[in-house]
């Protein structure tokens, strides 16, 4: 078994941070996306089609892509600590978390990221600015969200769970390279933010991040 993977980057992150929490040691492949090892003819023929990082590599040979995917199988291989909940009702709850940190909250990041930033004009077609000025209009809102969320609780759907781990590589992500800081008045969301990445299963290949 290996994780083709790129440590730094949001999505795979994920799966670091969740094996760390576990303590998992998975044998690791570096794909450099940066010089697009990913999009390469091999890459794409025996590893992923759609030619992206995380890819878990069975025994077998066949492979399991998409981070969330990837945690579950874990998940089921590894039930604890749970991070995908216990109970029925911590199992919804940390499934609607999740789904929102990925649709509305890494969805807007990700397309800011790719009609906003100059680091990813070479690899678009076309970038489109009114796109790019919409989704961080939509993170904003997400950070307001959030923050008025976390009033009364530690972490997003009750105990530590996926969903604060899909939150952490994403804001992280967000306020660091894509730009898009929290504001200082945000005192629930930047304090949830500085108890998950204080956790010693962030601490290895931390991007740097902005709190407002
Ligand atoms: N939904 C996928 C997204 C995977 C993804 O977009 N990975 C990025 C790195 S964060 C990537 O491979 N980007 C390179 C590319 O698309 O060319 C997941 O959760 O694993």
């Amino acid at each position: 078994m290996k994780l083709h993977t790129f440590a730094t980057a949001p999505n795979p992150r994920r799966v670091h941070v969740f094996l760390a929490e576990k303590g998992i040691d998975v044998p690791l492949e570096h794909v450099d996306i940066m010089k697009r090892a990913n999009k390469a003819p091999d890459y794409l023929a025996n590893v992923d089609a759609t030619g992206r990082v995380p890819v878990l590599e069975l025994d077998d040979g066949s492979h399991i892509a998409e981070s969330i995917a990837i945690c579950r199988y874990f998940e089921a291989l590894h039930p604890e600590p749970p991070l995908f909940g216990r109970t029925p009702t911590e199992q919804g709850r940390i499934e609607m978390w999740v789904r929102r940190m990925e649709l509305d909250f890494m969805m807007p990041v990700g397309l800011a990221w790719v009609h906003g930033s100059p680091l990813t004009a070479a690899v678009m077609k076309e970038q489109i600015p009114a796109v790019a000025e919409q989704s961080r209009e939509r993170v904003r809102r997400f950070y307001t969200f959030l923050d008025r969320e976390l009033a009364d609780r530690e972490f997003v759907a009750g105990e530590f769970s996926m969903a604060d781990i899909v939150g952490l590589c994403t804001l992280e992500f967000a306020s660091g390279l894509n730009q898009l800081p929290t504001e200082p008045g945000q005192r629930n969301l930047n304090a949830w933010f500085e108890r998950v990445s204080g956790r010693p299963s962030a601490a290895e290949n931390r991007p740097p991040s902005r709190l407002g």
